[in-house]
């Protein structure tokens, strides 16, 4: 501990200084100015001034997405703080890994209906891992750290941290100590797998003559790709991702067989069916990928590993859980699996069911369910993407927002990596897309990062253009403009009979003119000659950001896609054609 003292406005800082922090995203008001006067006499926490508090968290958002790093906000009380309702929402669903510091009104006003207070911490309690109030400015460095401690680890999540305006009051004055280590009573997430459980994992999967590994998020986050590949290599086994996990194994790797689900790959919702075993890795089996849970995988001894115990068997019955980090299970799995034995024979006989279950699999490739026609001189949705992979090289940090253009750019471009595709997955916030990307771009400056939109979605968050010019943020923004809600039209076309209801924008804006009005640049493209030239100049502006705005094709549907209420593996490949 040193001898200096500091008020609670000033150890809020040196906290988030001290504990590696680089980009806090905010907007200042009354509660919080104590901090922003701090902030402004120091310059190792750079402060990024967003236009709405909503935009803050998915920024925060982003960048903890990709990087192993958690984004922080900082917002005042009441309208700031429930401005980022949504994007706490949006971390806890994906759990990622976020810090908001929202301010308060003064602890002898709160309850009194007093100027900008409002109860956040019982607004975000259902959407946040954990959250504190601050009771005493010389508990803020501990709080803070805990409320790291608790974002980052286990499974990752939001915390919110509620500061009094009183406790950051510039004339108290207190000693800090930053603790060395953090205990916090009743929370150990349990990281080891029980080892009677991989035994279990280790002899059904070497039983299996049809396994299959499905992904989710967890192994991004637990960053276990190596380990996931050491398996699927073991095994020669299919591999799935959900839509979250996309890049935990290289789009173009053979072994991967697609993205399951609501439109995940006829291949890998077929593979998924006719499983025998099922490798679950930090996976939630939701709705988006089940169909119908009566129906799901009858015939599947299904392995469940996650970190959280809440998860499993929440959905699906597991027949074997294991709780435990997904690196560390892996890495005690493929040590099992180096010290088993295998029965003389039984190796060449699982080669030969691995050889048949190929050859099914590889049936199922042959239907090439990603496959579209293409309309002269339209431009389809599908086309675009394929061109955004051409000039990226496939290299680029991709986000998207919520719709037809998310599912086309999670289907069309095979992503290398992992942390490199950015999505809103479990919530589904419009709006996500253009902050998320900031986000990114904040913590890979020399980095390509490419935010693909709708021209519903990227209306929600658009004032964030004007951030962007600020901070000298190079994005580039690839809008499917196709003129409507397109993912709500295709709903509305399938199951209401083609009744559109409050889909059309009337009066959407210039959004060329909109984006050089901002001091960007801006294009238009509308026939098919002319997109691959211009995504070659826009990407060619490596300091500047371009927004490029597209029509698309406004029939078009994105497919393959799921019956509903039918089985994983009921779909449709094409409109009206079924798999
Ligand atoms: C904040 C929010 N409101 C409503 C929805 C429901 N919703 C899901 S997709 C969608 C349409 C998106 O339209 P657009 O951004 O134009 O993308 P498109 O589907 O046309 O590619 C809507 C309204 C949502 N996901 N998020």
């Amino acid at each position: 501990m040193s001898d200096e003292l500091y008020s609670g406005a000033q150890m809020v800082v040196k906290t988030l200084v001290d504990l590696g922090v680089k980009h806090i995203f905010g907007y200042p008001g009354g509660s919080v100015l104590d901090i922003y006067d701090v902030l402004l006499q120091q310059d190792e926490l750079q402060h990024i001034l967003v236009r709405h508090e909503q935009a803050a968290t998915h920024m925060a958002d982003g960048l903890s997405r990709s990087t192993e790093d958690v984004g922080v906000v900082l917002v005042t009380s009441g309208p700031g703080a429930t401005n980022c309702v949504t994007g706490i929402a949006t971390a806890y669903m994906d759990s990622i890994p976020m810090v908001v510091l929202s301010g308060q009104v003064a602890t002898h006003l709160i309850g009194d209906d007093a100027f900008q207070e409002t109860d956040i911490l019982g607004c975000s309690r259902p959407i946040v891992k954990h959250s504190y109030s601050c009771r005493s400015a010389a508990d803020i460095p501990s709080i803070i750290s805990k409320a790291f401690h608790l974002a980052r680890t286990g499974r990752p999540g939001p915390v919110v941290v509620d500061l009094p305006k009183d406790k950051l009051d510039p004339n108290q004055l207190f000693p800090y100590e930053l603790p060395t280590e953090i205990k916090i009573r009743a929370y150990r997430p349990t990281i080891r797998g029980h080892a009677k459980q991989i035994k279990k994992i280790a002899t059904t999967l070497l039983r299996a003559e049809r396994p299959i590994i499905y992904a989710g998020g967890g192994v991004v986050l637990a960053q276990a790709s190596d380990r996931l590949l050491a398996v699927t290599k073991f095994f020669n086994a299919p591999v799935t991702n959900t839509l979250m996990a996309l890049g935990c194994i290289d789009g173009n790797h053979p072994n991967f067989v697609g993205m399951l689900g609501m439109h995940g790959t006829f291949e890998a919702n077929k593979s998924m069916a006719n499983a025998d075993v099922i490798l679950a890795l930090g996976a939630r089996f939701d709705d988006r990928v089940t169909n119908n849970c009566s129906k799901f995988c009858p015939g599947a001894t299904i392995i469940h590993v996650d970190i959280d115990p809440t998860s499993i068997s929440k959905n699906i019955h597991a027949h074997i859980p294991v709780v435990g980090s997904i690196e560390v299970v892996l890495d005690q799995l493929l040590e099992q699996l180096d010290n088993c034995d295998e029965e003389q024979g039984a190796s060449e006989q699982r080669k030969m069911a691995n050889d048949k279950w190929w050859k099914t699999i590889n049936g199922w490739r042959e239907k090439s369910c990603l496959s579209y026609e293409s309309a002269g001189q339209e431009i389809k949705p599908q086309q675009v993407i394929e061109s955004v992979h051409r000039v990226t090289k496939g290299e680029a940090f991709v986000t998207s927002d919520v719709g037809q253009h998310q599912m086309f750019a999670a289907l069309h471009y095979p992503f290398k990596r992992p942390k490199q595709w950015i999505n809103s997955g479990g919530l589904g916030t419009m709006g996500f897309g253009l902050p998320a990307a900031m986000g990114v771009q904040f913590a890979h400056p020399d980095s390509e990062v490419v935010c693909i939109t709708g021209d519903g979605s990227i209306q929600m968050n658009i004032q964030e253009l004007s951030t962007c010019l600020q901070y000298n943020l190079p994005i580039k923004i690839i809008l499917l403009n196709n003129g409507n809600l397109g993912m709500v039209k295709q709903l509305q076309d399938i199951n209401y009979e083609g009744r559109h209801s409050n889909i059309y924008f009337d009066s959407l804006p210039d959004f060329k003119m909109l984006a050089e009005s901002y001091g960007h640049v801006g294009f238009d493209v509308d026939k098919l000659d002319d997109l691959d030239k211009t995504l070659d100049e826009a990407f060619a502006m490596k300091d500047r950001l371009v927004f490029v705005n597209i029509k698309v094709e406004e029939h078009e549907h994105v497919y393959p896609m799921q019956k509903r209420y039918g089985a994983i593996d009921d779909m449709f490949i094409a409109k009206g054609v079924e798999g």
